[in-house]
């Protein structure tokens, strides 16, 4: 009897997915580049569905037809070269998929190169590291419809499950699965950042302590802002380095794998506004620059009151610190819906630009589960685009604009506080810049527009009649 699946590529991602397709009952044919891996992997599952094989053509002739081929190698070219070897085995109606972290536009070439072979190719974006993999992913499949309904029930049945719906979705054509994970990435940039943002502003100008702040972020995951990330904050923040915290030891520096820059860079090609996550780059920019920081210091420090950073112009025992936690409470939750709405605003331009059609109400279920922005208020999310499908941005929706309005007020005296303090919080500014961008109906432009003509006779609209105009402007004014 043939095996039902077969995973390439059995590091960290690939081994735990094919665990993960063998303890639901599939049989599993498994390959890596360096065979010694193989038996290793094989030995380190207990059950019996694991099968090694030690060659590419022992690997496909193990599988059933239609043949399902889950490459879970490193990203970029080992794909393609991997691909290129399988085109010697594979026949027509066989599938490949790609679950790794490829760029959208490498998937959607790949589909039509293997199509034209009457290969079926699934770029599927999967979501939750080591652990998701094991025990349940999210996964964004993009591709042919038809080609995914060879694989939705095994996808369906090896995913996340959140409120008993399983998290996988069909996504939409060629790129889209990659690309929504893709998003999904930048998402959870501005969420990380955010969340030290608010840590930084209770840390500082509220004087609280790691244990007090570990009690606030508990409390926070009992409300709207329930979320995976806030859960695991609050145990951050509770563990301790003999008789210290941990995290007050950890240096400053973050790291990045380069994923949140490919949502950046689509964002300015699409000409769409995603500040937040934006923010959220430059936030880590900025961190590894610590000796430039600690010269900043030195310079600007002294007139903020900021002396071995720390803000010693901040007298924390006069703060009202419930007030406060509102306060950050109500910034934190707006300025990810701003975040959440800035992601989804750049699908809204990809289904246009690349002709996908994206459920966001399903797009944000995928997400409940498994991934690391998994959290409460992605069902608003979803109940949201499922009743105003078609809104431009998240925050025009009933639900997310009345949220807005309600902590608004809160939100505008925590960054003027902030802001006079020199306490940097990026990323939550965006989002408040966002929002007064979005207040007002009228705005500067007008004089950009002038600018332009002026200096290059670009022309400009008008608002008391139609056209288009060109002045000749008057260098004496
Ligand atoms: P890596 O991204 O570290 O890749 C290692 C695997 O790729 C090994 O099996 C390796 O084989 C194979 N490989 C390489 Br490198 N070059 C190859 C080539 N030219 N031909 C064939 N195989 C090649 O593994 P990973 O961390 O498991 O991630 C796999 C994919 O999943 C990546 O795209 C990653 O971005 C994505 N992803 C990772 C995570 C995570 O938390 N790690 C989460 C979500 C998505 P070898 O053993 O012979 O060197």
């Amino acid at each position: 009897m043939k095996n039902n699946i077969g995973v390439i590529g059995l590091s960290v991602m690939g081994k735990n997915l094919a665990f993960n397709f063998a303890d639901n009952g599939y049989k599993v044919s498994i390959f890596n580049r360096t065979i010694a891996v193989v038996d290793t992997v094989k030995r380190e599952y207990a059950g019996e569905n694991i099968y090694p094989t030690y060659s590419l053509k022992e690997f496909v002739g193990s599988l059933e037809k239609p043949r399902r081929v889950f490459i879970m190698v490193k990203s970029g070219q080992p794909v393609d070269s991997m691909i290129q070897q399988l085109l010697d085995y594979v026949e027509e109606g066989d599938i490949i998929i790609d679950g790794g972290n490829s760029y959208f536009k490498d998937t959607t070439r790949r589909t039509k190169e293997l199509s034209e072979r009457g290969i079926n190719f699934i770029g599927a974006g999967i979501s939750g590291g080591e652990e998701g993999a094991r025990f349940g992913p999210a996964i964004m499949p993009g591709g042919k419809k038809e080609a995914y309904d060879y694989v939705s029930e095994m996808f369906e049945r090896i995913s996340a499950k959140a409120y008993g719906e399983p998290c996988c979705r069909y996504i939409s054509e060629n790129g889209a699965g990659h690309y929504v994970k893709m998003v999904h990435n930048g998402i959870e940039y501005a969420d990380m950042q955010l969340i030290s943002e608010a840590y930084w502003i209770l840390k500082n100008l509220g004087g609280m302590d790691n244990k007090e702040m570990q009690e606030v972020f508990k409390a926070w995951n009992k409300s709207e802002l329930e979320s995976y990330l806030i859960e695991i904050t609050s145990n951050i923040l509770g563990e301790k380095d003999g008789d210290d915290y941990l995290l007050d030891k950890i240096l400053d520096k973050a790291s990045q794998k380069g994923t949140g820059k490919w949502t950046n860079l689509e964002a300015i090609n699409l000409g769409v506004d995603i500040s937040v996550i934006t923010s959220a780059l430059n936030a880590r920019f900025m961190s590894n620059l610590k000796d430039e920081r600690k010269i900043g210091e030195k310079l600007f420090g002294e007139s903020l009151g900021i002396y071995n950073g720390q803000f010693k112009s901040i007298d924390t025992s006069t703060i009202d610190r419930e007030l406060l936690v509102r306060l950050v409470k109500n910034s934190l939750y707006i300025s990810k819906i701003v975040a959440y709405a800035q992601g989804f605003k750049l699908l809204l331009s990809a289904q246009k630009e690349y002709g996908w059609k994206l459920n966001f109400s399903e797009i944000a279920k995928i997400f409940r589960g498994g991934c690391i922005i998994r959290a409460k208020f992605l069902n608003d999310i979803s109940d949201a685009f499922l009743k105003d499908g078609d809104i431009d941005n998240l925050i025009f929706t009933d639900i997310f604009s009345e949220e807005i309005r309600e902590r608004m007020d809160d939100f505008r005296d925590l960054m003027s506080r902030v802001v006079a303090l020199g306490i940097p919080a990026n990323a939550m500014n965006s989002a408040l810049g966002y929002i007064y961008s979005y207040s007002n109906g009228n705005s500067s432009a007008n004089l950009i527009q002038a600018q332009r003509d002026y200096f290059g006779a670009h022309t400009f609209e008008r608002i008391d009649k139609e056209g288009v105009y060109h002045n000749e402007w008057n260098n004496e004014n």
